[in-house]
């Protein structure tokens, strides 16, 4: 009878932990901070964006789609050194495991504005919208001239894109 009872706890507590297992990821599940994006010397046509994700929930999140209304495209990209230059590339399939932080940081991995529609001008708030799985995010990006930018006083541009 005891054994039948305990069984049956059990079987509860799986069964509420499967139900758990497949609900929706919740916008809650994802907290941003150190948001920013580089305002570059006229002419520029790309620029990039930081951004710090974490994901305080209890399942992977799949970042699939970047978007803002100030950039024809959005892309997350990794940097690495090829022949002495440092160089980007698009990274896909970006995901962050539960408890995972994820730093977007100058000279880093960073989140790419590709063709800017507009000019950007200190301390303007440039929107940008991060979709994961089910659910999407809007974060404002302060935006903060490279000549100001301190977080990381070794970072460089560098060409992006051009042939
Ligand atoms: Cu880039």
């Amino acid at each position: 009878m005891f054994i039948q009872s305990l069984l049956g706890v059990a079987m509860a507590v799986l069964l509420c932990q499967v139900t758990l297992a497949t609900d929706k990821a919740l916008n809650s599940d994802i907290s941003i901070t150190n948001a920013s994006i580089r305002i570059l010397p006229p002419g520029q046509q790309n620029t990039a964006a930081f951004i710090t994700l974490h994901n305080h929930g209890d399942k992977p999140l799949y970042l699939h789609k970047l978007s803002s209304s100030f950039a024809n495209k959005v892309e997350i990209h990794y940097t690495f050194l090829a022949d002495g230059m440092s160089k980007m590339r698009e990274s896909k399939n970006v995901s962050l495991k539960a408890g995972e932080t994820l730093v977007f940081s100058p000279g880093q991995q960073h989140i790419m504005f590709i063709g800017l529609k507009k000019t950007l001008s200190e301390g303007e708030n440039v929107d940008l919208k991060l979709c994961f799985g089910d659910f999407c995010q809007q974060v404002n990006l302060p935006a903060i001239s490279v000549l100001n930018e301190n977080i990381n006083k070794n970072s460089h541009t560098h060409p992006h894109h051009s042939r």
